[in-house]
Parts: structure tokens; C-alpha cells; sequence
């Protein structure tokens, strides 16, 4: 059910500028809750409260009995167990909300090596490639995400006994957050070499893109990668760089060090080996 039907039946103020608190139902007794702040124009946009999941009743596990689904955005917005709805003009922030901001203005941003977050109020930029790119935000949100891609098959050091000079079919997923594929290409020498892969299925299609390439391997053993491009012409990084960089955006193809190692798009790190016979 989109969370705008129940908003609205609900009386509450929709203006795009407000922040909406999601609160889960999780947390023990004297613990910090689980909460995240969403801001409206997301919400009215295209979130959902889930209560099923595959034609069944949502599993306790996933969320039960209701969720946030929130489509494009890292998963830790996807607030289970929901509670409550809360209206509000800022983020969860400030004494008042003390028990639930831990997730929100702690965890769940990307920190430098030796900083430590500091409380916000408001933000004004989600998608986290236009956050790098806001000054103003030196510990980023997990909010919109990254261009990425994966190479599902072949599989991890998978052994490839193809017929002599046959092919071999390359395939894999890119999504790009709120923003759509444009470009997919795939390298069979880990990264020195590209080749342009082929979108499959439908450019509507909003959450990924599938991809394939033919490729036809001489023997002997292979590193697989994928790099995606978003229609804002972002393409996924090579790296990660080393903590002392203390970068706050991706540079010189690295991706920015961060505490806990979240949200990396680097393409190096989750290449694929294989072996041709
Ligand atoms: N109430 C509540 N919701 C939560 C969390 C949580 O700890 N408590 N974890 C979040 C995180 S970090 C992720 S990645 C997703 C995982 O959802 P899944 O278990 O359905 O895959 O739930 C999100 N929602
Ligand atoms: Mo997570």
C-alpha cells in the first residue's frame, strides 16, 4: 500500500519539505530504537508498506506484520516491524529525540577515518553521489544509491569447459538507485580491457537492469568485472582508497574509505575468477 494513502487518511501535513521519522518496534527494553528519518517528497513518491511479500504473509524476519519498502534507497531505510509514522520538520535529532537517533545520526553514514559524525537537522541533497558532491555534507547519509553491477554468471571460480571456440554467455545486474542504467560493460582481463554488454528486458523496468555479454575464452584463468554507467553519466569507481587518504568523494577512480565500509560501488573488489578449459 503506498505510505501516501495512509498519510493522507491520517491528516497529516504533506508538504516536500517535511521529514517523516519511521520507527521499528525492535528495540529491548532501555535500547536505542530503530528509526530513520525519510523525507516526504520520498515517501509520497514511491514508498510502500509491505505486508506480504510473494503472494504469503510477510515472515516475521522481513518485517512482520508491516514494513517500509523503500525503493531504491539502501536497505537500512526499509524500517521493519513498524510502529509509528511521525511528521516532523527536521530529522530525528536533539535531546527530545534522544532514544532515537542513534541509527540515523550515528550508524548508517559515511565517516572518514579519525571523524565522528555530528548531528544534522535537515539535508537537502539524498542521492549519495549528489551528497558527495554538496560541500555542506561531510558525513553522508545513506540515502539514495550508488550506480552498481554484478556478475551472477559465471559464478566464483567456476570451471568453464566449453566446446572449442564456443561462446559463453556473461550475465549480471546493475540498478543505480533513483536513477536508471545507461550503460553496462563487462572486462574479462580485470579491468584493462572493456566491452560494451547488452542491456536486456525493459528500460521501464525501475529497480535494475539485467546484462549480458558473449564472450568466447581462451584457456586458462580469467578475472571477470562489470562497471554500469547511470544516465547521469556516474560510472562505478576501481577501488577503494586507503583510510589516510581521507577522501569525502569518489576520485581519481576510488572510492571514499569510510568506518564501516559502507555503500562501495568499486568494481575491483567483487571481480569474479574463472577458469576456461
Ligand atoms: N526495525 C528494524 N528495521 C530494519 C533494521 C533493523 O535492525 N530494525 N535493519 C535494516 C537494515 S540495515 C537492512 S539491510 C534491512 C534488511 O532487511 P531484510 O532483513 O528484510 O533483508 O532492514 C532494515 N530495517
Ligand atoms: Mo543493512
Amino acid at each position: 500500500m503506498p505510505v501516501g494513502e495512509v498519510l493522507h487518511s491520517a491528516g497529516a501535513c504533506l508538504d516536500d519539505d517535511c521529514w517523516v521519522a519511521a520507527i521499528g518496534d525492535d528495540a529491548p527494553e532501555g535500547e536505542s530504537v530503530f528509526a530513520r528519518s525519510l523525507p516526504m517528497r520520498k515517501l509520497l513518491e514511491d514508498c510502500l508498506l509491505a505486508y506480504g511479500m510473494n503472494g504469503h504473509p510477510l515472515p516475521a524476519e522481513h518485517g512482520a506484520p508491516v514494513r517500509l519498502i523503500v525503493p531504491g534507497w539502501y536497505g537500512t531505510n526499509s524500517v521493519k516491524w513498524l510502529s509509528r509514522l511521525h511528521v516532523m520538520e527536521t530529522m530525528l535529532c536533539g535531546p527530545e529525540w534522544e532514544e532515537y537517533t542513534h541509527w540515523q545520526q550515528e550508524k548508517y553514514r559515511l565517516v572518514p577515518q579519525g571523524e565522528q559524525p555530528t548531528e544534522r537537522e535537515t539535508i537537502d541533497a539524498f542521492d549519495l553521489g549528489d551528497q558527495f558532491a554538496d560541500p555542506s555534507i561531510r558525513h553522508p547519509f545513506m540515502y539514495g544509491m550508488l550506480v552498481n553491477s554484478l556478475i551472477v554468471s559465471p559464478g566464483p571460480d567456476e570451471s568453464l569447459a566449453p566446446e572449442r571456440g564456443d561462446s559463453v554467455t556473461i550475465q549480471g545486474v546493475a540498478w543505480a538507485g533513483d536513477n536508471d542504467i545507461s550503460a553496462v560493460e563487462v572486462s574479462t582481463d580485470g579491468g584493462e580491457t572493456w566491452h560494451s554488454a547488452t542491456l536486456l528486458g525493459d528500460d521501464e523496468q525501475p529497480c535494475w537492469r539485467q546484462f549480458g555479454f558473449e564472450w568466447t575464452p581462451r584457456s586458462g584463468t580469467h578475472t571477470l568485472v562489470s562497471r554500469a554507467t547511470d544516465d547521469r553519466g556516474r560510472t562505478q569507481p576501481a577501488a577503494i582508497s586507503d583510510p589516510d587518504e581521507r577522501l569525502l568523494t569518489i576520485a581519481n577512480r576510488k572510492f571514499p574509505w569510510n568506518k564501516r565500509g559502507y555503500a562501495s560501488n568499486a568494481y575491483g573488489p567483487v571481480a569474479t575468477t574463472v577458469t576456461a578449459e
